[in-house]
This record gives structure tokens, sequence and C-alpha cells, in this order.
């Protein structure tokens, strides 16, 4: 991409709970934005967007929506992003994309800003953005690794109902209604949208994050362990998955089990890593309750770490308390900050 002073930028699903977020982020930053051109499904033409206090058009996501584009954020959901990544990519954008659909290709960069920003040199036109639970995680580990050595990583999530986007957040608010009235609800968009009546997940938890794979993981299992590996660039790394849905709206939180590569290290050398790690924030103050929660972090870019102790059998193994806003350094965070770079490398060219 040609260095400019002003780019174009598409934003596909700009009407959806993480396009939303890509929204206030580019103003946040004040990026430096010529035309802005919001694209959603054809059921949003007609509807409008604000953006700096402007009402700008919805336009239909087709291949046409991408001339004189130079940077599209996608977040429309991995069949949109196979449709029409390579179009926009043909017509001269790069495609920095929040789905699946390209994570694990080899010449496509996974990035993780604070982790591998330097791989973004390397895109042929696309670049991924990681699964939100996977960019909390490796953000926290990653200066971990860089001092002490990670050789594995089991992590349990608990995640809310916005990583599913807006119709998550709807099926929540009204089956915690429906069940305070004592109705008897099922769902129909978690734990994946289907026909099938599932249970609720007001009140409840669901230890599935999208679907099954044939090892008995889920697919949100498998993304966190095969990107990680990709981002910390070690396939030899161990790493293993349990994702579970929780019934509150936004930001995830990890229980993080680690296992580092030296003998003796202390639980205030990892606290003192963690203070000194880029976006990252230690809030692990035990004696006042000190720690994070998916409230406290909600609407926050940075990720905040607590309850680092170590392991009582393992002399190499520590647990952290890793929380972080999804669709903010999981997902629009994430993405303006890999816009940032790319336009902040192509200057340097
Ligand atoms: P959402 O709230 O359901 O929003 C979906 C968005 O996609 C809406 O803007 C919708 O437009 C648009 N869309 C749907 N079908 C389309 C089509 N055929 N053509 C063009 N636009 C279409 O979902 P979300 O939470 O924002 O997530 C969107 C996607 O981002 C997810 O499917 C996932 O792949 C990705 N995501 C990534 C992360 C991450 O961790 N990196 C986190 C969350 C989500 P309409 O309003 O017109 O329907
Ligand atoms: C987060 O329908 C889809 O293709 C989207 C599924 C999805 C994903 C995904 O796989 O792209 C929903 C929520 C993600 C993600 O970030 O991995």
């Amino acid at each position: 991409m040609a260095a400019k002073s002003r780019y174009n930028v598409a934003i596909v699903g700009a009407t959806g709970a993480v396009g939303e977020k890509m929204l206030q982020m580019l103003e946040h930053v004040e990026f430096p934005i010529d035309e802005l051109r919001p694209l959603a499904s054809r059921r949003s033409v007609g509807n409008t967007i604000i953006y700096k206090g402007a009402e700008i058009p919805i336009r239909e996501a087709k291949p046409d929506a991408f001339d004189n584009i130079d940077i599209a954020l996608f977040s429309a959901g991995g069949s949109v992003s196979k449709q029409l990544a390579q179009e926009a990519v043909d017509r001269g954008a790069v495609v920095i994309d929040n789905t699946s659909a390209f994570r694990m290709y080899e010449d496509v960069p996974l990035i993780v800003p604070e982790v591998n920003k330097e791989d973004i040199k390397n895109h042929k036109g696309i670049i991924a953005n990681p699964n939100c639970s996977t960019i909390q995680m490796v953000a926290a580990l990653e200066p971990i690794k860089q001092k002490y050595g990670l050789n594995r990583i089991i992590v349990s999530t608990y995640q809310s109902v916005s990583g599913a986007g807006n119709d998550a957040v709807e099926e929540l608010k009204s089956q915690t209604q429906a069940m305070l009235d004592g109705e008897t609800v099922f769902s129909e968009v978690l734990p994946v949208k289907s026909e099938k009546k599932h249970f609720p997940i007001a009140f409840n938890a669901l230890p599935q994050i999208d679907t099954f794979e044939d090892n008995h993981y889920t697919f949100e299992e498998m993304k966190m362990i095969n990107e990680t590996k990709k981002i910390m660039h070690n396939s030899e790394l161990k790493v293993s998955a349990t994702c579970v849905r929780l019934p509150f709206f936004y930001s995830h939180a990890e229980s993080i089990y680690i296992e580092v590569d030296q003998d003796f290290v202390t639980v205030p050398q990892i606290q003192g890593v963690l203070k000194d790690a880029p976006g990252v924030v230690l809030e692990d103050d035990i004696v006042n309750q000190g720690y994070p929660t998916p409230l406290s972090a909600e609407g926050k870019t940075d990720i905040f770490v607590g309850r680092v102790r170590k392991d009582l059998d393992y002399e190499r193994g520590f647990h952290l308390w890793v929380v972080s806003d999804n669709l903010l350094k999981g997902a629009a965070w994430n993405s303006v900050q890999i816009a940032q770079a790319l336009i902040e490398y192509d200057s340097e060219e």
C-alpha cells in the first residue's frame, strides 16, 4: 500500500457488535481517514452510521464497494470474508480480517501488535486479527515467555455473550427477564445458531463455544490452540483450552496455568514483567481484594492481569487471571492497532 496522508477506509459489518466498536476506535485515535465507507448486508441499506458527528449512509458489501479503498476492516463473519476479502485486495485494498477465515493460512500474518507486530511486513494483502480469547492470552504471556521461557499453557475461559454478536446480547437480555418471570426458555443463538432447542444461557454456563471438531474440542478451543502457536512462533508449545460461555455482556476472563522454562522464578518476578508489559495492566492486590473482573475491564483497551500465584506442586508452574474487553482489545482495538502499524511501516518505506 502506498503511503498517503489520508486513507479511504471500509468497515465491513459496520452495524455489528465489532463494527460499531471499530468506528469508535478509529475516531478515538483520530485515524487519518479521507473517506469512511460503512458496509453491511442488503438489510442495512437505507440506514446510516454516525462517524465524528456526521451521518454516513451504509452501502451493501459487494465487490464494487471496494473501489478506491485503501484499508478494509472486515467483521461480518467468515463466509463474507471468504467471498469478498480477495475482491477488496484485487481492487488495491489491504484487508484486516477479524474472522477465522484466513488466520491459519501461511501467507497471512496473524497479528497481536504487542507480540509480533513485525510479521505485518510479510503480508500479501490480507492480515488476520486473532480470536478474542487468543489475543488477551498471548499479549499477557509473551513478556513472560521472553524473560523465563514458556513450554505449556492450559487455559479455561469465561466468555461474555457479546463475543457471539448483537443477537446473543439480545438473547441474554430477553431470556433473563423471561426466566425471572418464571417462563421456561430455550436458546436459539447460543451456543451456536440452530433450529434445535437449547439450554438457556441466562443463569447458566455453556461449555461450548462454536461447533465441535472431530477431536471433541470446540472450534473456539482449537482456534486458541493453533493461533497461539502461530503468533508466538512456536509450533512445539503445549497448549490446551476449555472455552465456556457465561451470562454477562462484555469482556472475557481467563484462568491460565503456565509452565516456564526456568527454575526458581518467583511471583514478584512474574508480576514485575507484567507491570512493564505493553498493553497490560497488573491489578494484583489481594490484601484489598484487587483483581480485574469483566465489569471493571469493560470499555477499556488494556489487558488486565491479577491473581498471579505459584502452582503448589510444580516449581515451574504459575496461575494467572486475565481479563479484557473482547470487543476492544479482542477485536476492534487490535484491528485498529494493526491498521496504525500498517501505515507506520508504509511511511518508513
Ligand atoms: P454481529 O453483531 O452479529 O454483526 C454482524 C455484522 O455482519 C453486521 O454488521 C451485519 O450486517 C454484517 N453482515 C452479516 N451478513 C452479511 C452479509 N451477507 N454481507 C455483509 N455484511 C453482513 O457480529 P459481530 O460480533 O460484530 O461479529 C462479526 C464477525 O466478526 C464474527 O462473525 C466473527 O467472524 C468476527 N469476530 C471476531 C472477533 C475476534 O475475536 N476477532 C470477535 C467477535 C467477532 P447487517 O446489520 O446488515 O446484518
Ligand atoms: C468470533 O459465522 C462466522 O463465520 C463467525 C464465527 C465467529 C468467529 C469466527 O470464527 O470468525 C464468531 C465469533 C469468531 C472469531 O473471532 O473467531
